[in-house]
């Protein structure tokens, strides 16, 4: 009983030593049409991984939209195609790609998202992250990099 309350105590705590790898990131998307990272670690002992995007601009979304789309490299471009012809009403993303691994909404200047995908889903690779409103994924796209 008490080794159970030390668990959930030190768990609460945030336990630094034993805890497993960061599951998640923190990245942010600008007015300037940028992404404030390129690159992205993600380890292979998470099961699922998170991104939380922020739109740290003041530009609403029509104008200046960011998503974060996860997807094998090579498939950026004709992702980035089909998701224009599918419009903002479907996020730049055409509904049911398969070649999509994770893609969050679309957001404004302010405004903030998240999108979570199963590790296990890059297997293969290289993998990258990237912005589909049109004509972003020219500057809004990093690398994922999978470590141990
Ligand atoms: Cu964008």
């Amino acid at each position: 009983m008490l080794r159970k309350i030390l668990l959930a105590s030190s768990l609460m705590l945030g336990a630094p030593a034993a805890m497993a790898a960061t599951c998640s990131v923190d990245i942010e998307g600008n007015d300037m049409m940028k992404f404030n990272v390129a690159s992205i670690d993600v380890s292979k002992s998470c099961k699922d991984f998170t991104i939380n995007l922020k739109h740290v601009g003041k530009l609403p979304k029509a104008a200046m939209g960011h998503n974060v789309v996860v997807a094998a490299t090579a498939d950026i471009k004709g992702i980035d195609s089909d998701g224009i012809k599918a419009g903002v009403a479907s996020n730049y993303v055409k509904a049911g790609d398969a070649r999509v691994i994770a893609a969050s909404p679309l957001v404004g200047g302010g405004e903030s998202t998240s999108v979570t995908f199963p590790v296990s889903r890059l297997d293969g690779g290289p993998y990258s992250f990237f912005c589909t409103f049109p004509g972003h994924s020219a500057l809004m796209k990093g690398t994922i990099n999978l470590t141990p």
